[in-house]
């Protein structure tokens, strides 16, 4: 008991500026093992607008937006699918795509009737993430993830967020949401980005 209330009191604070529920989630259970408490933004923090042609550009505004407001730490992740037969989109519009006021499981529907004439070999994607962490509002560590696949004929599996459902793991066969979240991390364009980024945390003391 001592020594897990000692590990917790060492641990420092590291505000997650996101307001995406599946990424939080991801992002926490990467975390754990570490010296780093995961805090999501307070309830009343405002929008961050993305107005940036990059994953990067719109990740460094997440982030900065944020550092602006908090003295801890702060991690923004900007990530999205891009569908080579769809000349790379969604991409950075990932979460806005088609149309704002659609549902997910709606813009996974667009997604597919899309590329329903596609065939199986022509429906590569690739996902990517950029991580931006900033202190006192300065960048301080950048990482990118990438992970690439397929877009399957149909949704298939209930785990995970976003488009999850449309996107097969070449080497299992599986969607992302047809696995478990550990062995999604494992492959994922977040997870890779995020081993990288705990691996800078853990030689940065931040004061
Ligand atoms: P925050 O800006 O608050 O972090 P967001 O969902 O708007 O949340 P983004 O602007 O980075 O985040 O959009 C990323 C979108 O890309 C996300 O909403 C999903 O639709 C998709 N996406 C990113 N990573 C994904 C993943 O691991 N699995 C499925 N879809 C993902």
């Amino acid at each position: 008991m001592r020594s897990m209330a000692n590990r917790q009191s060492r641990c420092l604070r590291l505000v997650f500026a996101t307001r995406n529920e599946g990424k939080v989630a991801e992002l926490t259970a990467l975390l754990k093992e570490t010296c780093w408490a995961p805090e999501r933004l307070p309830p009343s923090f405002g929008n961050y607008e993305e107005t940036g042609e990059t994953f990067a550009d719109n990740a460094r505004g997440k982030a900065l937006f944020a550092s602006a407001q908090l003295s801890s730490p702060v991690l923004a992740d900007d990530s999205g699918l891009e569908i080579d037969a769809l000349g790379g989109e969604p991409g950075v519009r990932s979460a806005r795509y088609i149309d704002e006021s659609l549902s997910q499981e709606e813009r996974n529907k667009a997604v597919l009737d899309k590329l329903s004439d596609t065939p199986v070999e022509l429906r590569t994607a690739h996902f990517f993430c950029h991580l931006a962490l900033a202190l006192d509002n300065d960048i301080v560590h950048e990482t990118t993830g990438r992970c690439s696949g397929s877009i399957g004929l149909a949704p298939r599996g209930n785990q995970g967020f976003g488009y999850d459902s449309i996107f097969i793991v070449p080497n299992l066969g599986l969607t992302f949401a047809e696995i478990r979240l550990e062995d999604k991390s494992a492959q994922s364009h977040r997870g890779a980005a995020m081993r990288a980024m705990v691996e800078f945390l853990g030689r940065w003391p931040p004061n």
